[in-house]
């Protein structure tokens, strides 16, 4: 059963009358297939924290820092102590190439780190793409049973505010800062109609980030086990989609709606200046030279 279901109150815990008709007119919290989209200001951070402690779910992260990018582990680790998920059990599972090289830093009572090695690449893009089929294999063989979420996340971010249970849903996908005011059509989908990860440009939702994205293992499994397939038919093909698996999760999450979105609060970009709607920014992408980072 999903622990998402059947959400019991703590008797006596105090907090904010709901209003129907009173809140955030700026921003939409619904998608038309009726799932939240997660803004500051549309939850309860304390009740929501009171019922999922009840539970005592277990979320587990997962993190790649290939070659240079171990760079990035450090804020984030410390910063991801300070923010995600505060007082509940995490496991951060950190896959690299430089084991070695992967920072102490000291976590709280019921959180740890697994560390995974993994080989380098001479292309980024295969760097990227790869982690789905990791995602999988983790899921497959470390998880199941063990962990009820889990969270995928780019390493060369940081937390700055809150990211807690208000995020947790079935499947989670958090909308990119970048293109959430434009059209669909503009939308960076991949567009070539030979690729497993095409959308017309009269179809998409929203456009979500390749950098964070989660939910309940079962489906997380199934979202990284059908990118991997897709990525790799597409590369029997000599096809490499637009944004590698970024662009077969937005095809993915096109069939299969998530069942909660979060705001672009969840992964904003340091380069970028705030929006007015944008009230926090929890999650952010650090502002790197590709040049300096990337193996090519
Ligand atoms: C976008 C997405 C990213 C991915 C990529 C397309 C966001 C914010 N970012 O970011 O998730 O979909 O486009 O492929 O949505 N990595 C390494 N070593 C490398 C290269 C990459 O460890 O040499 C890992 C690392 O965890 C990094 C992630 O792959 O965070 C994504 O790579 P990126 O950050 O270079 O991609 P970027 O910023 O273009």
């Amino acid at each position: 059963k999903s622990p998402d279901s059947h959400l019991v109150a703590t008797d006596g815990l105090q907090y904010q009358q709901p209003s129907i008709t009173h809140g955030r007119t700026d921003i939409v919290s619904l998608t038309p297939w009726l799932a939240p989209i997660v803004w500051e200001g549309t939850f309860n951070p304390v009740l929501l924290d009171s019922v999922y402690q009840k539970k005592n779910i277990s979320i587990a992260v997962t993190v790649f820092a290939v070659g240079k990018y171990i760079m990035f582990m450090k804020d984030f680790l410390e910063t991801a102590e300070q923010h995600f998920f505060v007082g509940f059990r995490v496991h951060v599972h950190v896959f690299t190439d430089r084991p070695n090289e992967v920072p102490k830093v000291k976590m709280a009572d019921g959180r740890k780190l697994s560390v995974h090695s993994v080989p380098n690449s001479k292309r980024w893009q295969e760097i990227s793409a790869r982690r789905m089929e990791m995602i999988q294999k983790l899921i497959e063989e470390k998880l199941k049973g063990d962990m009820d979420y889990i969270f995928c996340l780019d390493v060369d971010s940081k937390f700055h505010g809150r990211w807690g249970t208000e995020s947790l849903g079935e499947l989670v996908a958090v909308i990119h800062p970048g293109y959430y005011r434009d059209h669909r059509s503009r939308f960076p989908y991949e567009r070539r109609s030979a690729s497993r990860a095409y959308m017309a440009p009269d179809e998409g939702d929203f456009y979500y980030c390749g950098g964070a994205f989660g939910g309940l293992l079962k489906e997380v499994h199934q979202l990284a086990q059908t990118c991997r397939k897709n990525f790799e038919d597409d590369a029997k093909e000599g096809i490499e989609a637009a944004w590698q698996e970024e662009s077969h999760l937005n095809r993915y999450m096109w069939i299969n709606k998530p069942s909660k979105v979060l705001s672009p609060e969840y992964l904003w970009q340091d380069f970028k200046p705030r929006n007015p709607e944008i009230l926090i920014i929890r999650f952010s992408g650090v502002v790197k030279n590709y040049n300096d980072i990337r193996p090519n």
